[in-house]
């Protein structure tokens, strides 16, 4: 029988006495509830007499943000854990440490980040992080890289996406990103104000087409270990310091749906904006922030990658004149097409974004929520044509001119 059980904030005290070497023996201890995710339980326990603190993380067996009523496996843990010791031995200072993983309970101790804020909220906030395109850019070029056919060794490729098969996460991004928000399904949730522009994406057979080009390459293509579910809620931040988390969805899948998680996710915000900033000046000035940070991820990410390809890359075929510019062409176009589907998905689908969501004026919502629908489908429809990150931002700037 499984010694799963979900755990209360006094249990998460005992269990994280019995961490060796961790919090001195007897000393007081508080633990805090603090998970604002769709998923899992997150405490956070520390010691103030040491001022040490740690997190643990548990996946429930369902999906928090429905209820007990959607099942959800809890080897999603497991793949968590696991693809954050890979991504930390790529990437040292740019994802949490995991000091423990305990399958029986689903539950991961990793580093506490409550000196950073999650960046959802730091750009809520229209904070700017100058640091972010390059950590985040190094991050994409060197997970992605490296575990992929042009950085690892090919059989052992093939033993981690066994590894790392994802089949119910995975079920979660096709069924809400990749179908849900072009039909009239009752896991949408629509907002009132923008009906009309929602029933024209259910009937746009233009953009079906297209979602179906990504939907199959999402369904088929294992490129690389990518994260699964980069958005800024997945990030911690502070002006010198990124921290990626919450990998539970990685599996082997296309590069670009990574990328573009990360850019779209810039863009809600710059929709947002409408709401979010006091006037025209300064929504124009973050908005510069926020696309020269575009522009920048996707520079630093194409320029480390192509340098990792080119001194470690481990495939002899891969050196073949012209490959590297395909397949860097091909990546931008696969980062478009995503980039339009995270967007969409965050505007009419189940699970939407603060950004937009906590916006108070309700005209300015309805405005970010139009532009947003706008730059997505616009991002969707014209990914196959993409030549350049430049063309990422036109699109952008002409949805709030
Ligand atoms: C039922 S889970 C809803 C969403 O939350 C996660 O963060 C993923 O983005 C997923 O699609
Ligand atoms: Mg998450």
């Amino acid at each position: 029988m499984s010694a799963y059980r979900a755990l209360t904030e006094a249990e998460a005290i005992d269990y994280a006495r019995q961490i060796p070497d961790l919090f001195q023996k007897d000393s007081e201890l508080t633990s805090r509830e603090i998970g604002d995710g769709n998923l899992n339980l997150v405490f956070h326990i520390s010691e103030p007499s040491t001022g040490k603190s740690i997190i643990l993380k548990q996946a429930l067996p369902y999906a928090k943000v429905v209820g007990e009523s959607w099942p959800l496996t809890l080897d999603r843990a497991r793949i968590e854990s696991e693809a954050l010791m890979i991504q930390e031995s790529l990437c040292p200072d740019l994802v949490p440490h995991v000091h423990a993983y305990e399958p029986e309970l689903a539950l991961t101790v990793m580093q506490d980040l409550s000196d950073h804020v999650i960046m959802r909220r730091g750009l809520m906030e229209r904070n700017k992080y100058p640091l972010f395109a390059s950590h985040i850019g190094t991050f994409l070029a060197r997970t992605l890289f490296y575990t992929s056919d042009l950085g690892m060794n090919q059989q052992d490729k093939k033993e981690q996406v066994k590894r790392f098969i994802n089949p119910e996460l995975c079920k979660i991004t096709e069924d809400l990103i990749f179908d849900d928000p072009y039909t009239d399904s009752p896991n949408n949730n629509v907002p009132p104000a923008i009906r009309d522009a929602v029933e024209a994406v259910w009937k746009d057979t233009e953009l079906h087409l297209e979602v179906a080009i990504l939907r199959e390459k999402f369904l088929t293509q294992a490129q690389a270990l990518i994260h699964g579910d980069l958005h800024t809620g997945s990030i911690f931040i502070k002006p010198d310091s990124t921290k990626v988390i919450d990998p539970e969805f990685a599996y082997y899948g296309p590069m670009g749906f990574d990328i573009g998680a990360v850019l779209a996710n810039l863009l809600l915000n710059y929709a947002a904006q409408e709401g979010w900033s006091p006037d025209a000046a300064s929504r124009q000035d973050y908005r510069n922030y926020l696309t020269q940070t575009i522009r920048d991820i996707w520079k630093k990410f194409d320029s480390e990658f192509r340098a990792l390809w080119d001194e470690h890359g481990v495939d002899r075929m891969s050196k073949t004149p012209g490959y590297q510019d395909l397949y860097m062409k091909r990546l931008l176009q696969d980062t478009f097409g995503y980039a339009g589907c995270k967007i969409v998905r965050r505007v009419h689908g189940l699970a939407q974004v603060a950004d937009i969501n906590k916006l108070e004026d309700e005209a300015a919502k309805e405005r970010a929520q139009r532009i947003a629908l706008a730059i997505g489908t616009t991002l969707i429809k014209s990914h196959r044509k993409a030549e350049s990150i430049e063309q990422m931002i036109e699109i952008a700037e002409k949805n709030v001119s």
